[in-house]
């Protein structure tokens, strides 16, 4: 076994991506297998690798870790992403859980029916304009500092760098009045960690594609 942690899931972003950021933001390299089929995937429920039949999978210090969020604080947990205390680490979670709110409309986007498809791309620039962009744009601008929570780069952090590319790529335009988070924006992406992640042949994956989306269909929802 390389001791390089273990990922399970779809060769597509997914509930898997902000798994992939947040380690490639540690410097932790990982191995991944991907599913392409439902015998794959049913293969890995009858192993008894699935606690509750569901993907993402993390192979970590010898447990098979199910559940998006455990798997994030697990990791942010183990490589000092989580704050100093408490206190910190509950502004860390509260941050994390907003954005993956909206980051659950982005998720959800490409399976939407074509007439849904206008409504819920202005719902995410909506949602990301008025209620959750503001947030982070006051609290770098209230504390004047580079990181969101402490002083001190976090998994907050690499929550929102994911999210605000992601929402830029529906809505290109969509930090035009949010000059602390432009600049949040370039200081995530120049570091180092953060800057491999974001060049081409990083494990980083594309946006959802035909294929991702029939891939997905096939494997869960049919
Ligand atoms: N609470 C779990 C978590 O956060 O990890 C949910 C995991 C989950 O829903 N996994 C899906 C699954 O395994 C794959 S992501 N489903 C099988 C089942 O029987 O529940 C699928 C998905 C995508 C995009 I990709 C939007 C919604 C779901």
């Amino acid at each position: 076994m390389s001791g390089k942690p273990r990922l399970t899931y779809l060769n597509g972003r997914g509930r898997m991506e902000s798994i992939r950021w947040l380690l490639a933001a540690a410097g932790v390299e990982f191995e991944e297998i991907f599913l392409e089929t439902k015998e794959q995937y049913e293969k890995i429920i009858k192993d008894g690798s699935l606690m509750f039949q569901q993907v993402p999978l993390v192979e970590i210090d010898g447990m098979k870790m199910v559940q998006t969020r455990a798997i994030l604080s697990y990791i942010a947990g183990k490589y000092n992403l989580y704050g100093k205390d408490l206190k910190e680490r509950a502004l860390i979670d509260m941050y994390v859980e907003g954005i993956i709110d909206l980051m659950q409309m982005i998720l959800v986007f490409p399976f939407s029916p074509p007439e849904a498809k206008e409504k819920n791309l202005d719902s995410i620039k909506e949602r990301a304009t008025n209620r959750y962009f503001p947030v982070f744009e006051k609290v770098l601008k209230q504390h004047g500092q580079d990181f969101l929570v402490g002083n001190k780069f976090s998994w907050a952090d690499v929550q929102l760098i994911e999210a605000i590319l992601a929402v830029e790529e529906k809505v290109p335009a969509v930090l035009s009045g949010f000059p602390k988070l432009q600049a949040f924006k370039i200081r995530m992406s120049n570091m180092p960690t953060i800057k491999k992640f974001l060049q081409p042949g990083s494990p980083r994956k594309p946006p959802p594609d035909e294929h991702y989306v029939e891939t997905v269909r096939k494997i869960f929802m049919k």
